[in-house]
């Protein structure tokens, strides 16, 4: 009986809760994204001017619920000195969202460090990645197929776990419902990071 109840609890007040951190590069376009996601995901959401958006020193917080799943992201700033923080989050984090500024050809191989260190930390194994390679918009943009190939001697150090490569415009919004529904799934059947369970509010 009290199973029964419990569970009934739970179906009714209760939801899934995962934790999605937004990684990459300063001007990657994280904060934007994360901006984007929030005006698409939440009804009569009236978020800041795309364009106001300036440089993290620090972290946003944004969430967005998507049925009974419940995502809770951690937009972290992207400068040299602030990614020394991005691990401090990885023990909490159920999935990433990696951003690459598809027009930024010359830090392509410093984004490509930045994602094999935090691909390589013991902290984050099995959690799915999303690859968002942004800023699709721009016309003279690196393709799918240029990133995957700046980025394939990362293969065998992403391992056994879900991985995408979206393209991606978070000014436009185009990929965006497609990357997160991706996330969405993954968390949810990813058994070895319980969700946290949180009262509907
Ligand atoms: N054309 C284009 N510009 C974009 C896109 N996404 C972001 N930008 C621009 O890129 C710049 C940086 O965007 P942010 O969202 O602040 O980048 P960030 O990754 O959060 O940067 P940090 O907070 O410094 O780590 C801004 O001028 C954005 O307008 C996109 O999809 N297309
Ligand atoms: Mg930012």
């Amino acid at each position: 009986m009290y199973t029964l109840l419990s569970g009934l609890y739970k179906y009714m007040f209760q939801r899934d809760e995962y934790c999605v951190l937004i990684l990459g590069l300063d001007n990657a376009g994280k904060t934007t994204f994360l901006e984007q996601t929030k005006t698409r995901f939440t009804k009569n959401y009236k978020g800041m001017s795309l364009s106001k958006i300036t440089t993290t020193v620090g972290l946003n917080i944004g969430t967005i619920d998507v049925g009974k799943t419940r995502l809770m992201f951690w937009d972290l700033g992207g400068q040299e000195e602030l990614q020394s923080l991005w691990d401090k989050y990885y023990a909490e984090s159920h999935g990433v969202i990696y951003v690459i500024d598809s027009t930024d050809e010359q830090r392509l191989s410093e984004s490509k460090r930045a994602f094999e260190k935090m691909v390589t930390s013991e902290a984050l194994e099995g959690v799915p990645i999303l690859v968002l390679a942004n800023k699709q918009d721009v016309e003279t943009c690196l393709s799918i197929p240029d990133i995957k190939t700046a980025f394939s001697d990362c293969i065998n150090k992403i391992g056994k776990r879900d991985c995408l490569t979206q393209a991606c415009s978070a000014l436009t919004g185009k990929g965006v419902n497609e990357g997160i529904e991706w996330m969405v799934k993954c968390v949810v059947r990813n058994i070895h990071r319980p969700p946290r369970q949180k009262d509907i509010t």
